[in-house]
């Protein structure tokens, strides 16, 4: 079986996918005929060649977060959402992943408020086509202020008990350059108190400060992790702060490149986290806006920092690890081991 056939069947575990920027060219079609079909209004046409940010794309980090608007736009009613949610989920089942923690910011809309936004996501959730295992992070944006970041951790700690099984997370995202975190630690202790788990973006920007903060914190995972080591605008001690809090660290291949925050695949601080024995997990971030897939993730780390497919297939195991639901974690490492046993890789 070649590379790529590999990396397709192996069961992967998605954990840093966020939905507005997950949506493929085709859901997003489907999603202007359902609005035009409903009667809204979008302006999105002039702008659906930009949401996709390729390589070689002269726009870096501080640009894609326009990009997200062209997605919002589409995903402004319940019936929109939940679409947007089941196609997407459909995708990354069609992908070989077998378990997604999807992420996604609850916003008010002209026809929607957030609370009819999480409960649109949860139906897509609970399509009883979907193989594939789903729960939701609940995201809160680095540009809200306090009282916003305080209702959508309510609703988060609202849905969490509503609904246990699905709703397992929060995590801080959006414009690495705005905000502090200082000012989000009351909503997320409360968060976390309340029995959710934490998933923190860390480093995408260098902010040394911040990311010893962050790992002083201790959140069940870490997104990026891009300036952590000083090669790459760390510091030794925030590089030894994260060795020594063995921190789970969400991996993006392509999205670090595409959007400049590392000058190619092969200088990736995947190799320096990796050798360093701190635990990683790949990822696709926004599959829609830098045209990718979990298992070309896969794929592009094996080729890139020449990988067996031992060491390939034990990096999805591992990440079972590291899923919020800790229910699923065995269901989900049995269907990877099981994979390992069918095609004779050692699996102990
Ligand atoms: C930080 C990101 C991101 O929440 O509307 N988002 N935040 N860094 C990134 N690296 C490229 N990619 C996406 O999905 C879109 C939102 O996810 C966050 C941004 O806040 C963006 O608006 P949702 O479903």
């Amino acid at each position: 079986m070649d590379l790529f056939q590999f990396c397709r069947e192996l069961p992967k575990v998605e954990l840093h996918a966020h939905l507005n920027g997950s949506l493929s060219k085709s859901t997003m079609l489907l999603l202007k005929r359902l609005n035009a079909d409903s009667g809204i209004k979008d302006e999105t046409n002039t702008f659906m060649d930009e949401f996709v940010m390729g390589a070689g794309d002269t726009r870096s980090l501080s640009d894609c977060f326009q990009i997200f608007s062209i997605a919002h736009a589409l995903t402004t009613t319940p019936q929109a959402l939940q679409m947007a949610t089941s196609l997407t989920l459909r995708e990354f089942q069609d992908d070989g992943c077998c378990y997604i923690e999807l992420r996604s910011t609850p916003r008010d809309t002209p026809h929607m408020n957030k609370n009819q936004y999480v409960d649109a996501i949860v139906k897509g959730i609970k399509n009883p086509e979907n193989l594939i295992i789903s729960r939701l992070i609940i995201s809160i944006n680095r540009t809200m202020v306090t009282a916003e970041c305080d209702a959508i951790t309510d609703l988060a700690i609202e849905y969490h008990k509503k609904y246990p099984d699905i709703v397992v997370g929060i995590e801080l995202s959006g414009n690495p350059i705005v905000g502090e975190f200082q000012n989000f630690l009351p909503a997320l202790t409360r968060a976390r108190d309340a029995g959710l788990k934490v998933s923190l973006h860390c480093g995408e920007v260098r902010n040394p400060k911040e990311v010893l903060d962050m790992i002083n914190f201790k959140p069940e995972r870490l997104g990026h992790g891009v300036c952590i080591h000083p090669k790459f605008g760390g510091t030794q001690e925030t590089w030894q702060a994260l060795c020594n809090s063995l921190i789970p660290v969400e991996l993006c291949l392509t999205s670090n490149v595409n959007t400049k925050s590392v000058s190619g695949y092969e200088s990736h601080h995947f190799k320096e986290l990796y050798e360093a024995g701190i635990p990683v997990i790949i990822n696709t971030d926004d599959k829609g806006v830098f045209a990718t897939s979990l298992s070309q993730e896969y794929m592009l780390c094996a080729e890139t920092f020449h990988l067996e497919k031992e060491q390939i297939a034990r990096l999805a195991l591992s990440a079972c690890q590291y899923i919020f639901d800790t229910e699923c974690r065995d269901t989900v490492k049995t269907k990877v081991l099981e994979f390992m046993n069918k095609h004779y890789i050692c699996s102990y």
